[in-house]
């Protein structure tokens, strides 16, 4: 090595100090700075796994590059001159840009729009004499992720539209993770999965002009399920009020096909999943969705995730109805491999088998609620599937998607995705790959890698796919005759309805078709509402103007299934949204004492007001208000309670100066629309002392179903819960 060991720059003298040491003895590696650790490793429900934590994201020292490049500055462009052109060169600019650009993957062709939660689900033991499945052992605790989803609407669209709902469930079990694929409604429209491009082309916005979004009032629609008559039972519980649900908390969840339990003998039974809410089965009312749709979009996800950053965390108990796993896999003369019948309860009582809690918000929308891979294949030892053709095609279909959705085959190792359980597979390359696989033979058998990875028996949590004996056969293109009964399970839905849910179903139909142009699919539709029940079809061809058509098929009545009906129940009230509104002439004493007796009772009180900030001075005595009368709508409460003096509209409005109720009084014309929606989406009502004459100024009547007067805010808050108990006040319903 020559002595001067400095680089030699032509033209620059030796003497001079060169540019750069070569280093010469190799050393360690510089500690990484503190802005160039990688992200958080945390494990799929979010919680950190132990591995070298970073500070959270945005908050390291320095912003870098991709590479960990620090940068000093980001936003100005690499330009010639300040009024020149940007150079090419800018490799930051270049970064920034080419990465935003790529910023959105494929929405999910259906169930795009979605809300997530993390949670917990508990398991009570009661299962473990059927399914061998580890998670369902006795107190057993599982992490999940559930994503609820609409099926129509693209990931933009609005939350409280006309729509089945989506329910998936994650389970990271230690034998692998469980898919639990769900919907809302416990039948589907078509029997076979070959069907499932053309039901959704129907559904989605026409092709030409891309309206309506996210709705099925429309021709397409209409015109495939009045074709498709199989498509009737699941359209009734669709225009029943499970179309439009008051809470993502407040939706049962179904699994729809009928699942095949293995228990530890290997015995098989037959089983049917359901989710029971614990905050109740509730819907929203009509005209409330359409408002929402405007006034808040994100309606149900914002309900979901204020409830659980608020620590009242959604429930529902998970539970099976069991049948024999006979040869013919009929119960009651219900075929249950049909996708579209259910099974009432009353012939299979539903029997709880755990519990789940969603008790985290995602911390990233992206890369859990999007991210999230979900697969009815996605299966664990105890629990496998039937020869049900809708289930056997989204056996298929789920796994491909995520390959054109994900960007490639490596989706299952996106963190929301990642298995709890170890992972020990051959899978190898392919895009996005996160793995450094050791070892030299990733194949089965081998002996260069000492055997390993070894194949597992029953007795080591292998899944064993159940032994089924098929009946002799020939190929073909068919369904078997019991598929061919599409009405009688229609019928039985809407004749278990008490008479104002059947009134929304009747009103549904008629706003549906309504929509619809063409006079010939209307028609048609008629018809198979006549197949349904006559009374029901002669209404809804009333409100179309239309002449009423005959039945064409001798369609079995079944015995009615109380069960279906979301009324006559009363539901803890826990989570119910109750505005008071109150002014600056409120005794503020007896608003603080309605809003402490609320809160007692886990129902959320929200003081609506004619502005912002606190009614009296800040402090003890003082009300902090949450909605002001522009912000506020009547959708947002599920009971309103005035509290206020005078409610006065404000300038240039007549009677400005006199009090409500008396003469030539006159309110805000907000506080009358919220309270009159508020009647008339039969929610209830109250007042204390002086301020009922404000509801009789607003145009509601004393003396009517649930609109309380009473003398103070401590007797008022019991009413108002004893019927928020009941959801609404449906002997009002409806109110115009
Ligand atoms: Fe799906 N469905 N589906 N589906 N489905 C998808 O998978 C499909 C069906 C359901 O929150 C897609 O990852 C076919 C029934 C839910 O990520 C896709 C058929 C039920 C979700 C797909 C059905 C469902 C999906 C789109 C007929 C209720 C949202 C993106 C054979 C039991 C999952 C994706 C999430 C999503 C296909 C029928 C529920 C394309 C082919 C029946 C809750 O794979």
């Amino acid at each position: 090595m020559p002595e001067e060991s400095n680089i030699q720059i032509p033209g620059v003298p030796a003497s001079e100090p060169a540019a750069l040491d070569e280093p010469t003895t190799p050393r360690e590696p510089l500690p990484p700075k503190p802005d160039q650790q990688g992200p958080e490793a945390v494990s799929p429900t979010g919680t950190p796994t132990g591995a070298p934590l970073t500070a959270r994201a945005q908050s390291g020292q320095y912003l870098t590059t991709a590479q960990g490049l620090r940068l000093g500055d980001t936003d100005h462009s690499l330009k010639a001159g300040p009024r020149g052109p940007v150079l090419l060169q800018d490799h930051h600019l270049r970064e920034k840009i080419t990465h935003f650009d790529h910023e959105r993957i494929p929405e999910r062709v259906v169930h795009a729009r979605g809300a997530g939660a993390h949670g917990v689900f508990r398991s009570y033991g009661t299962a473990a004499r059927i399914s061998r499945a580890g998670f369902l052992a006795k107190d057993v605790e599982t992490p999940v992720f559930v994503r609820f989803s609409t099926v129509l609407g693209s990931r933009g669209s609005a939350d409280a539209v006309r729509d089945t709902r989506g329910f998936s469930t994650k389970f990271y079990t230690d034998e692998g993770t469980y898919d639990l694929v769900g919907n809302n409604i416990p039948v589907f429209f078509i029997q076979d999965g070959i069907k499932f491009p053309d039901l959704i082309h129907a559904g989605k916005p026409h092709p030409d002009r891309e309206i309506p979004q996210a709705q099925s009032a429309h021709d397409t629609f209409w015109d495939f399920v009045s074709l498709h008559t199989e498509a009737q039972a699941h359209t009734m519980w669709n225009m029943s009020d499970r179309g439009i649900p008051r809470s993502l908390r407040t939706m049962e969840g179904f699994g729809v096909h009928t699942f095949r339990f293995v228990n530890a003998e290997g015995k098989t039974t037959l089983v049917k999943f359901h989710w029971k809410p614990k905050q109740g089965v509730h819907s929203l009312v009509w005209e409330e969705a359409q408002i929402i749709n405007g006034m808040d979009p994100d309606f149900h996800r914002r309900d979901l995730a204020d409830a659980i950053e608020a620590g009242a965390f959604p429930e529902w108990e998970l539970g099976v109805q069991t049948f024999p796993d006979t040869e013919d896999q009929m119960f009651e003369g219900i075929d249950l491999l049909d996708p579209t019948k259910f099974v009432p309860e009353e012939l299979a009582p539903v029997q709880p088998i755990g519990i789940m809690t969603l008790n985290a918000n995602p911390t990233n929308y992206f890369a859990e609620t999007e991210q999230v891979a979900f697969h009815p294949g996605h299966l664990v030892p105890g629990i496998d599937v039937t020869n049900d053709p809708l289930l056997q095609v989204r056996l298929f279909s789920y796994l491909d998607t995520q390959i054109s959705r994900l960007g490639g085959p490596n989706f299952g190792q996106i963190p929301i995705n990642r298995p709890q359980a170890p992972v020990n597979d051959m899978l190898r390359d392919g895009m996005h790959q996160q793995a450094v696989h050791g070892g030299a033979a990733p194949y089965h058998p081998n002996s260069l890698d000492g055997g390993c990875p070894f194949l597992a028996g029953q007795d080591m949590s292998a899944f064993i796919d159940v032994p089924e004996e098929l009946a002799a056969s020939i190929k073909e293109r068919k369904n078997p005759a019991s598929f061919s009964d599409h009405y009688s399970q229609a019928r039985l839905f809407f004749r278990s309805l008490t008479p104002v849910e059947q009134d929304h179903v009747i009103q549904a139909y008629t706003f549906e078709l309504g929509k619809c142009y063409e006079k010939a699919i209307r028609e048609r539709q008629l018809l198979a509402l006549a197949n349904v029940d006559t009374d029901l079809c002669a209404a809804v061809a009333k409100g179309l103007g239309m002449p009423a058509p005959a039945a064409t098929e001798d369609v079995a009545d079944a015995e009615p299934s109380p069960a279906l009906s979301q009324l006559g129940k009363t539901w803890p009230v826990a989570g119910r949204v109750v505005g008071i509104m109150a002014d600056q002439d409120s005794d503020l004493e007896e608003v603080n004492a309605a809003r402490k007796a609320l809160d007692a009772l886990g129902i959320v009180p929200l003081v609506i007001a004619p502005a912002g900030g606190t009614l009296g001075e800040e402090g003890d005595g003082g009300v902090p208000v949450q909605r002001t009368y522009l912000t506020a709508r009547s959708t947002e409460f599920d009971a309103v309670i005035v509290a206020g003096g005078a409610m006065r509209a404000s300038d240039a409005t007549a009677g400005r100066d006199a009090k409500a109720g008396e003469p030539g009084a006159s309110l805000d014309p907000r506080v009358v629309l919220l309270l009159s929606e508020a009647f008339r989406h039969a929610k209830a009502l109250g007042a204390w002392g002086e301020h009922s004459a404000t509801l009789e100024t607003a145009g509601i009547p004393q003396d009517t179903a649930g609109v309380v007067a009473a003398g103070t805010a401590g007797e008022l808050v019991p009413q108002i819960a004893e019927l928020l108990a009941n959801h609404r006040v449906w002997e009002r319903f409806p109110a115009n």
